[in-house]
């Protein structure tokens, strides 16, 4: 490794942990989420000196999906700081939550003095072992000269290439240590070295191969957000003609409402995107990594007639899931506006005739109900009523699949959901940190009453610093997706789902200083949610749904593309 030592600098020396939030000023850090303990408080001590905002959560967890939402809503990385042991544990299922959705965030723990470390010290924890499969890399600073580089490392792993989290854990001799200050200009690291640029003639066998297509589709994933090509990926499917399926990570990265916009792929997707999947002749995957809730890990029924392009700025994604005809690396973006010049159109009139046959035949429907509030009009009406111009959180369950079904996302970084990980108590926190993020945005977390118990303390976070999220809780009085399956795959053999034994949530909002609101009924949906919109502060709204509710369309697990079911709707 080798860096140029010579951007700010200081001729006193510095502790380590004055060094360390030097460091995240010279990165421009505006927000710390984080919880303090034993093997951090010379860090936190800095922080009482410092200019970077520390928002202090109620559990660490809640701290890094903050951080992490943080990190989706802005595409710059989330800092996220704990302590040693449990601090650091407490961090994990957020990690691996990023590293599932390649989010740029940095983690930083404190661990023990050198001397205890391997001695079952008191809160100790071996979280660079614990991490090391779930971090994009990670760090044990073991003297305090390294720090700036390593931090500096550590921005520049997370944010570059394929994004993810990158862990710094620096022991409190570190910390307390002193050194001068120096901080490198640039980062150069031996081995890695993201391809960014595609290669000549990938692109020309691409354009072959649309030249000759009848029936081609674009599978779009999370890659086009990230690498923010949207307005790329609307030229290329537009000048070349070729209907676009947007995953869950995807979605916001192609307008849902554009003509072209097949929905949602997968489990829960469309019919048109699915019988489009199965039907097509050349499918181009486009920074999408064909995970099992899209080819429902049945490659046998999975585009078995086309010919698989897959542009991806990871090499490993390439072949990993699907056999790939055009194996393209590079960042998606730059693969889109080179592949842009001399792009040929695709003679599918007939092929978007029929697509367009089935999205009128086949579109997303429930049942209304004039006794019951419908989830699904609930998502509509957030919708209808924000125009759209929001930032939407998710949890993860049936409340999840709807907003990805009936919210239509027209831009990116619009949808802010768990999608690899699928982790249930993420959708809240990560909405404050959106809304930090962005302040004058509205940003709505919906999420289900059983995930919103998982992090509901974060109440306390917004409601002290008047954080203006909207909390809309899908309240079905019970583990939806669950008992969804339990009805479906188990004879409706409830096992364990049943959450009526749930606190009155607009009491509990109330309780920690948060405006609380119930809708039973549309009539009441409709007013609750004028006056939060309306309220300049959170609140929490408690929607009681149809509990009786499923997600269609729906393929069952095991099952191919070609066996959906649609429900009785
Ligand atoms: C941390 C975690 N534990 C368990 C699960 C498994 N799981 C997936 S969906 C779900 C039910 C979620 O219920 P709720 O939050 O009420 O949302 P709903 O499905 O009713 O919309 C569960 C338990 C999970 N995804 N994450």
């Amino acid at each position: 490794m080798t860096t140029d030592q010579k951007h700010a600098s200081t001729d006193r020396e510095l502790t380590g942990s004055e060094i360390l939030l030097r460091c995240l000023i010279e990165e421009n850090v505006e927000f710390i989420f984080g919880y303090p303990g034993g093997a951090v408080l010379p860090i936190y001590d800095s922080l009482y000196y410092g200019s970077i905002k520390h928002i202090l959560y109620r559990h660490e967890q809640g701290a890094i999906h903050a951080a992490d939402g943080y990190a989706r809503a802005t595409g710059k990385p989330g800092v996220v700081i704990a302590t040693s042991g449990p601090g650091a544990t407490n961090l994990v299922t957020g990690i691996a939550t990023a590293q599932m959705d390649s989010i740029p965030l940095v983690c930083i723990t404190g661990n023990v003095p050198q001397q205890l470390i391997g001695t079952d010290a008191f809160q100790e924890a071996d979280i660079t072992g614990i991490t090391m499969p779930i971090t994009k890399h990670n760090y044990l600073v073991q003297d305090v000269r390294d720090l700036p580089r390593v931090v500096k490392e550590a921005f520049h792993i997370a944010s570059t290439g394929r994004p993810g989290p990158v862990l710094i854990d620096i022991p409190k001799d570190v910390s307390n240590a002193k050194a001068p200050f120096s901080y490198p200009e640039t980062v150069s690291i031996r081995g890695y070295q993201p391809t960014t640029n595609p290669h000549p003639l990938q692109i020309e066998k691409l354009h072959q191969a649309i030249a000759e297509s009848k029936r081609p589709l674009i599978l779009a994933g999370g890659g086009v957000v990230t690498s923010g090509s949207d307005q790329e990926l609307i030229a290329f499917a537009e000048r070349a003609q070729i209907p676009v399926t947007t995953t869950l990570m995807g979605l916001g990265g192609f307008p849902g409402t554009h003509p072209l916009w097949l929905g949602m792929p997968g489990m829960h997707g469309t019919v048109a995107a699915n019988r489009a999947l199965l039907e097509c002749d050349l499918l181009i995957g486009i920074g999408a990594r064909f995970d099992d809730r899209v080819t429902m890990g049945r490659i046998d029924k999975f585009a078995t007639g086309a010919k698989i392009v897959h542009i991806d700025i990871d090499p490993a994604e390439i072949g990993k899931n699907v056999d790939t005809y055009i194996p393209i690396v590079g960042d998606v973006k730059r693969v889109l506006e080179v592949a842009l010049q001399d792009l040929p159109v695709c003679q599918s009139e007939t092929w978007l005739e029929k697509l367009e046959q089935l999205k009128q035949q086949y579109p997303l429907t429930y049942k209304q109900s004039d006794n019951t509030l419908k989830p699904q009009w609930v998502i509509q009406h957030l919708y209808e009523t924000t125009g759209g111009d929001a930032i939407v959180t998710t949890d993860v369950g049936q409340h999840q699949m709807w907003v990805a079904q009936y919210f239509r996302f027209s831009r990116p970084r619009s949808l802010i959901s768990s999608g690899g990980l699928g982790t249930m108590g993420f959708g809240f926190p990560a909405a404050i940190g959106a809304q930090l993020a962005y302040p004058d945005r509205t940003v709505i977390s919906v999420t289900g009453d059983g995930g919103f118990q998982m992090t509901a303390q974060e109440l306390a976070v917004v409601a002290l610093a008047n954080i203006p999220v909207k909390v809309a809780i899908i309240n079905n009085q019970c583990l939806g997706m669950v008992r969804q399956w339990q009805e479906v795959f188990y004879q409706r053999r409830y096992s364990e789902v049943d959450l009526s034994g749930s606190p009155d949530f607009v009491k509990l909002a109330e309780a920690y200083g948060v405006k609380g609101m119930r809708a039973r009924t549309q009539e009441e949906a409709r007013q609750v949610w004028r006056e939060a919109l309306d309220h300049p502060g959170p609140v929490v709204i408690d929607f009681q749904v149809d509990p009786e509710e499923n997600v269609y369309p729906m393929v069952a697990p095991g099952a191919g593309l070609d066996e959906m079911m649609l429900g009785d709707e």
